[in-house]
């Protein structure tokens, strides 16, 4: 594997940072995760666009022009030889000191990593996931922003973790109102009369891509969505649930808190926006 950083590449081992950078000291930096399939980036343009709106809400001086990114993401996935997979950009505040003021980061760090990337096994994408809501709430956005794509996933790790030593597979994090926000990773839709709804991103949730993607499935096929705030029963009492990440594309959930969703099986509709976005996702993006 060869990893890029700040413009050299190197093998996976001597690909190291600073032990005093502040990505690694406080979480102080931003990423991005985007897909490319069949030798195309999908969505590199949305994916670029949200990672300069991270740096802009965190006062991050990106050291490198957006072109210059979009190059060096395209070039990272050439060095890799893959036609399918994942990169992972990430850009920390950089080499500072043991205080946490980024004044004395005097730059940014930028890693680029390609890789393959599977966030569940095969069979859930056939039969759908079984959730459980987590205690542990998607944090405040007066205290964290919810829209930056942040190294500061702590909430999203412990989140995971609830979920997984509950036996799901996914886990539902509610915000401080207790309203639905997302899943650990992934935007949550649920369907009911033939209507798709999914939080509004003030209810804690990050914009995401294929959010974004699966609205505008929606407009072309014609079926009726909109963002609404929801609580747990409207999970429950769904008739198809879904959800959509880079990571884990769009996936059925049949189950949360032990009540099953619908019929227990990913659902009609929830099929057909799988399938128009595998279609798209194999056949449009950023040629590399
Ligand atoms: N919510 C959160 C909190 C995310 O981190 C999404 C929603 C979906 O957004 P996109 O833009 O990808 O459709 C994400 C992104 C992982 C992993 O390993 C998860 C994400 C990104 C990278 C890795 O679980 N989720």
């Amino acid at each position: 594997m060869k990893v890029y950083i700040d413009g050299v590449f190197y093998p996976e081992s001597d690909a190291k940072v600073s032990i005093f950078d502040h990505g690694l000291l406080y979480g102080d930096g931003i990423f991005e995760g985007i897909r490319f399939y069949n030798g195309r980036v999908f969505r590199l343009d949305e994916h670029l666009d949200r990672l300069w709106d991270s740096a802009k809400a965190i006062m991050l001086r990106i050291p490198i022009s957006l072109e210059e990114m979009r190059e060096a993401t395209l070039e990272t996935i050439r060095q890799n030889g893959f036609q399918d997979g994942y990169v992972r950009l990430l850009v920390t505040r950089g080499k500072g000191n043991l205080g946490l003021s980024p004044d004395r980061c005097p730059k940014a760090t930028v890693i680029i990593i390609a890789d393959k990337i599977q966030l569940y096994p095969v069979e859930k994408y056939e039969k759908g996931m079984v959730m459980v809501t987590c205690a542990t709430r998607r944090a405040a956005p007066a205290a964290l922003l919810p829209a930056v794509k942040s190294l500061n996933y702590l909430n999203n790790v412990m989140a995971k973790i609830e979920a997984s030593h509950a036996g799901a597979d996914e886990g539902v994090m509610l915000n401080e109102q207790g309203y639905i926000a997302e899943c650990t990773g992934d935007n949550l839709f649920v369907i009911k009369k033939g209507v798709i709804s999914t939080p509004p991103v003030y209810a804690g949730a990050l914009c995401g891509i294929t959010r974004d993607v699966v609205f505008e499935i929606c407009h072309e096929l014609g079926i009726p969505i909109r963002e609404i705030e929801m609580t747990r029963y409207d999970v429950y009492t769904a008739d198809e649930c879904f959800l959509t990440g880079t990571a884990a594309e769009v996936i059925a959930a049949i189950e949360l808190d032990t009540r099953v969703i619908g019929t227990g099986e990913p659902g009609a509709i929830t099929k057909k926006v799988i399938a128009r976005f595998r279609e798209l996702a194999q056949s449009t993006g950023t040629p590399f």
